[in-house]
């Protein structure tokens, strides 16, 4: 390689937008640059401590139940306190919502900003122990109120959020974000510690059909999404199903390859699994920017848009379809034929 040519390759990388350069130039909102340093900097510890795991001794279960009565993993509790020191040391945040956490944590007034967070800071928690990807899931509203922060800062409709992404830890670990306008993918380059920006992040002008659902649950599920899952799998082309079982990776294989994701309610989990506040409104907004569709199916008498749920308490559920226009609107179809 000539001298020039190296030149030229180092000033190439220099040009890259790091996380936070993309940020303060997208946002021109510093306060958003610090609170989002302080996210990517509990990812980066997150992302070492998944892929330590197996030699940290970090698999396996905590010994307590969550506030959603799952089993607590090691690596869930350890995610959860990097994310609460991180953004607590931050500065900006008034108040922080966790999957882990009963009840949501009141920043102390010295340290306090103006940022509401919601976030799963490790969710696909039954995929640890077995290496498959996992990620971190948030969300972030600002407050309007001011004196001491309630929950009532948080529960509110998506609609509200500034800003939303999730980190996957998987082969490579992809940071993808939204502050309302598009949606991008930073890739970590272990060898700078940086998230390198990787572009805009859409459905493909040609999804490729692919269905994916927890299809176990068939048999509680209502008969519209019955039906829908029958479509898909009814020829002469029928489409691929594809779980992982981790929303981040559904998600993100989603929005990359085409398809459609779906958690609906059932019989015994009458509002779905997935929790409003760090998963489905976060991942609505991101599925929604990115170009697609993100809806509840039938869900307290009428069909809508996630972003428009109010959670009515912390750790709320909602049933959730989101994916292209295509088939997001082939599942619809069933509830709208009546
Ligand atoms: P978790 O937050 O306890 O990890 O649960 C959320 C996960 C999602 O990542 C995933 O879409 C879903 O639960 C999988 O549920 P199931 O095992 O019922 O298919
Ligand atoms: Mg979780």
């Amino acid at each position: 390689m000539s001298s020039s040519k190296a030149v030229e390759d180092v000033e190439a990388e220099v040009d890259k937008y790091t996380l936070s350069a993309f940020i303060i130039s997208h946002t021109k909102d510093k306060e958003m640059t610090i609170m989002m340093n302080a996210m990517q900097l509990a990812c980066k510890l997150i992302a070492r401590a998944v892929r330590k795991a197996g030699v940290a001794n970090l698999y396996g279960l905590h010994g307590s139940a969550n506030a959603s009565g799952d089993d607590v993993k090691k690596l869930d509790v350890l995610s959860n306190d990097i994310m609460i020191n991180a953004l607590r040391n931050s500065g900006m945040c008034a108040l922080l919502v966790s999957e882990e956490e009963e009840k949501p944590i009141i920043i102390p007034e010295e340290l306090r900003g103006k940022y509401c967070l919601a976030f799963d800071p490790l969710d696909g928690s039954s995929n640890i122990d077995c290496n498959v990807s996992t990620g971190t899931i948030f969300s972030v509203f600002e407050r309007k109120s001011t004196g001491e922060p309630t929950v009532d800062d948080i529960l509110r409709p998506g609609t509200d959020m500034v800003a939303a992404g999730y980190c996957m830890y998987g082969s490579a670990t992809d940071f993808v974000v939204t502050f309302g306008n598009g949606v991008h993918r930073f890739t970590l380059d272990d060898s700078v510690g940086e998230f390198i920006h990787f572009g805009e992040m859409k459905f493909p002008a040609k999804n490729k059909t692919i269905y994916s659902c927890n299809e176990g649950n068939f048999t509680l599920w209502d008969d519209k999404i019955q039906k829908a899952t029958e479509m898909f799998k009814a020829g002469p082309k029928p489409y691929s199903a594809r779980y992982v079982g981790s929303m981040v990776s559904d998600v993100h294989r989603t929005i990359l390859y085409g398809g459609v994701f779906y958690y609906p309610a059932d019989k015994k989990s009458t509002k779905g699994k997935l929790r409003v506040l760090y998963e489905g409104l976060p991942m609505a907004l991101l599925t929604e920017q990115a170009g697609g569709l993100a809806n509840t199916g039938m869900f307290k008498g009428k069909l809508g848009r996630i972003m428009e749920v109010i959670p009515e308490t912390i750790h709320d559920r909602c049933p959730i379809i989101m994916g292209c226009e295509r088939d997001v609107e082939k599942v619809l179809a069933f509830y709208k034929e009546g």
